[in-house]
């Protein structure tokens, strides 16, 4: 038998866990089971808070479009990056963490080496072909005792994985559907992005990828 798909291959490998450093985890496959209603509690959330593409402090507008789930959310605009209690496109509240979202987050830092992870933000991000994310450090939580969960839905990325030093080459991961990360401890602050995203097309996103990184953060 033949397959009809070689983009379909990398979605059906067996889950594993792989430690990328000290402090940083794949868990591959970890939520591929679950992924549909993931993307169903991302429609919900889209629908009371839509994705929009944000406008950073040196005017650009980010190629990634973003939106917040949870009682905080990361927002940017020209006078700068901060977390708000606010979605400030509606005024309302960012809508309410919906539980199958948080039971994934802790269960995925408790795999990560994080018991107990107690996350009040989750920040989402919408990829489109081209779209990518420059190096940078997440530091606006202004708590980095908390790990990072990432979790990666629809079209395949390339992780750009620094370190603590912004200058140094960063190595290249490759990240698929189902896949999540965690990273905490002494890999809180390392600097990452995400490679240009290549066209194509998923069977749960279509042309798109979503990223979902659950964070703890303060006001
Ligand atoms: C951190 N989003 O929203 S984490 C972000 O795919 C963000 O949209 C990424 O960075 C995204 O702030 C998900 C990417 C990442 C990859 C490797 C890392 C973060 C990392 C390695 C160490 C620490
Ligand atoms: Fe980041």
């Amino acid at each position: 038998m033949t397959r009809d798909s070689g983009s379909l291959w990398p979605d059906t490998v067996a889950p594993s866990v792989e430690q990328l450093a000290e402090g940083i985890t794949l868990l591959r496959g970890f939520c591929r089971d679950e992924a549909p209603a993931l993307l169903d509690a991302i429609a919900e959330v889209a629908a009371l808070s839509p994705f929009r593409r944000m406008i950073v402090p040196g005017g650009h507008t980010m190629s990634v479009a973003m939106t917040n789930v949870g009682a905080l959310g990361w927002t940017t605009d020209r006078t700068g990056y901060r977390y708000t209690a606010r979605d400030p496109m509606t005024g309302n509240a960012w809508p309410a963490m919906p539980a199958a979202l948080l039971s994934l987050a802790q269960r995925a830092a408790a795999a990560g080496g994080f018991p107990g992870f107690t996350t009040n933000a989750c920040l989402i991000n919408r990829y489109a072909a081209g779209a990518r994310l420059s190096l940078h450090q997440d530091k606006n939580e202004r708590d980095y005792a908390h790990p990072i969960v990432s979790v990666s839905l629809g079209l395949p990325a390339t992780f750009l994985l620094g370190t603590l030093h912004r200058t140094d080459t960063p190595r290249r991961i490759r990240i698929e559907h189902g896949d999540v990360l965690v990273w905490g401890g002494p890999a809180r602050l390392v600097y990452h992005g995400v490679a240009p995203i290549r066209q194509g097309t998923h069977p749960l996103t279509g042309e798109s990828r979503f990223n979902l990184t659950f964070r703890r953060a303060v006001l």
